[in-house]
């Protein structure tokens, strides 16, 4: 199966993807995500300027042996851009796979372990209150687990609660979130949550995104004030290039930690899970090389009891959210995924097979991974600059978004 051609194409359903299509000779083709939120044309160039040209006339049945080409042979290893590219390639090269043999891409993993993965959805709002209802909303549409973020009293705006919706990333220049204050945030986010736990009791998994805004100390201090509301887990607590940091907030707190949406590699994984460090990983098969690599790296966790929370906002293509389908039946420590509703638009444009339904999702029995592009829709939504936002302290001082 000589591949013959690889295309590139960005589109701006409501915010921008950037897809990878791949064909073989028989005229069989498969697509990928290579989406990098804010830095989209990059990996793009990097796909259509240096990676299609490798790839033409090779046999597309070797996924392996084109990802270990791909990343070696780059020398410049690792990164979020050349490790979504890979990506983007890589889950062409399995849905490619999954439909020249007539089977879907979970079936090629190894088969089931579970039917359907349970998903968490998002409870944002800009009040306590609303924060209760929208989770009260989410546990009635059926849903098991909802991560909740609400903004902080005497801080405008910030990471998860959208101004309006739709709206977190702006075309143009970068938002700016200004007045970020982790005191007040400290101080607030445990009211938050006895609220929450309080109106839905103790069943309903509660999720937390911190969104690396923490010292270790603070992180710390959180997670322990947090343990008598039993979250599924805090989100990157302190930095996620700060492993040792993470060292510190477990010393302090039992509750679960989870880490590693901007992972891009096995490696930034390791020593964290070696440690005993974190409890769940948010490496994404966009973010983490695709398919090919998020398996290793859920093979490495394993025997760790580190589980998989793979992330999955809005930014992550419906081509990400089919592979974590397949990946999240066929594979035993995955334990929850995340699922960030996309818009009608994005959902026109990359019609898919997948589906969640009362807070599961399942992939689907299509061959491949049981997604497409529309390409003549797709032409309709031409690229936007846009970026994510960026966050400052009050005396504005640039802070981690
Ligand atoms: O592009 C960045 C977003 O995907 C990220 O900020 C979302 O933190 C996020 C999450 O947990 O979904
Ligand atoms: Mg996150």
């Amino acid at each position: 199966m000589k591949i013959e051609d690889v295309r590139v194409i960005v589109t701006s359903p409501g915010r921008n993807y950037v897809t990878v299509k791949i064909e073989t000779e028989d005229g069989t083709y498969g697509v990928g995500d290579a989406t990098l939120n804010g830095r989209e044309l990059a990996v793009a160039a990097y796909l259509s300027e240096h990676v299609a040209p490798l790839l033409i006339g090779r046999d597309g049945r070797d996924i392996e042996g084109i990802w270990q080409y791909l990343y070696r042979g780059a020398y410049w290893r690792r990164g979020p851009v050349t490790m979504a590219a890979i990506a983007g390639v890589d889950m062409a090269l399995w849905d490619i796979k999954g439909k020249a043999l007539g089977t879907p891409v979970w079936d090629l993993l190894g088969g089931r372990c579970r039917q359907a993965l349970r998903v968490y959805t998002h409870a944002s709002s800009r009040t306590v209150d609303g924060a209760i209802n929208e989770v009260q909303r989410a546990l009635s549409e059926g849903y098991e687990a909802v991560r909740v973020q609400c903004l902080v009293p005497g801080i405008d705006e910030m990471y998860g609660v959208p101004r309006a919706p739709g709206t977190s990333e702006p075309e143009g220049l970068p938002f700016v979130e200004q007045g970020w204050s982790s005191d007040a945030y400290l101080r607030f986010t445990p009211r938050l949550f006895a609220g929450v736990r309080e109106a839905v009791g103790p069943e309903p998994l509660l999720l937390h995104d911190a969104h690396h805004r923490l010292t270790p100390a603070e992180a710390g201090w959180l997670g322990h004030r947090l343990e008598e509301f039993r979250l599924f887990w805090l989100e990157d607590a302190v930095l996620e290039e700060l492993q040792d940091g993470y060292g510190i907030v477990r010393q302090h707190t039992t509750t679960p930690l989870a880490v590693g949406e901007v992972f891009n590699s096995i490696y930034d994984c390791e020593r964290l899970v070696r440690k005993g460090w974190v409890d769940y990983l948010r490496a994404s098969a966009l973010h983490a090389g695709g398919i090919s690599h998020l398996r290793k790296i859920a093979a490495f966790a394993e025997p760790y009891h580190v589980r998989m929370g793979c992330h999955g906002a809005a930014d992550l293509s419906p081509i990400t959210m089919a592979a974590a389908a397949h990946f999240g039946i066929a594979v035993h420590n995955v334990a929850i995924q995340e699922y960030a509703i996309h818009s009608d638009d994005t959902n026109t444009v990359f019609p898919h097979e997948w589906s969640v339904q009362r807070g599961y999702l399942t992939p689907g029995d299509a061959p491949g991974l049981g997604v497409d592009i529309n390409e003549e829709l797709a032409a309709g939504f031409p690229y936007a600059r846009g970026y994510l936002p960026v966050s400052q302290l009050r005396d504005g001082t640039a802070w981690n978004w």
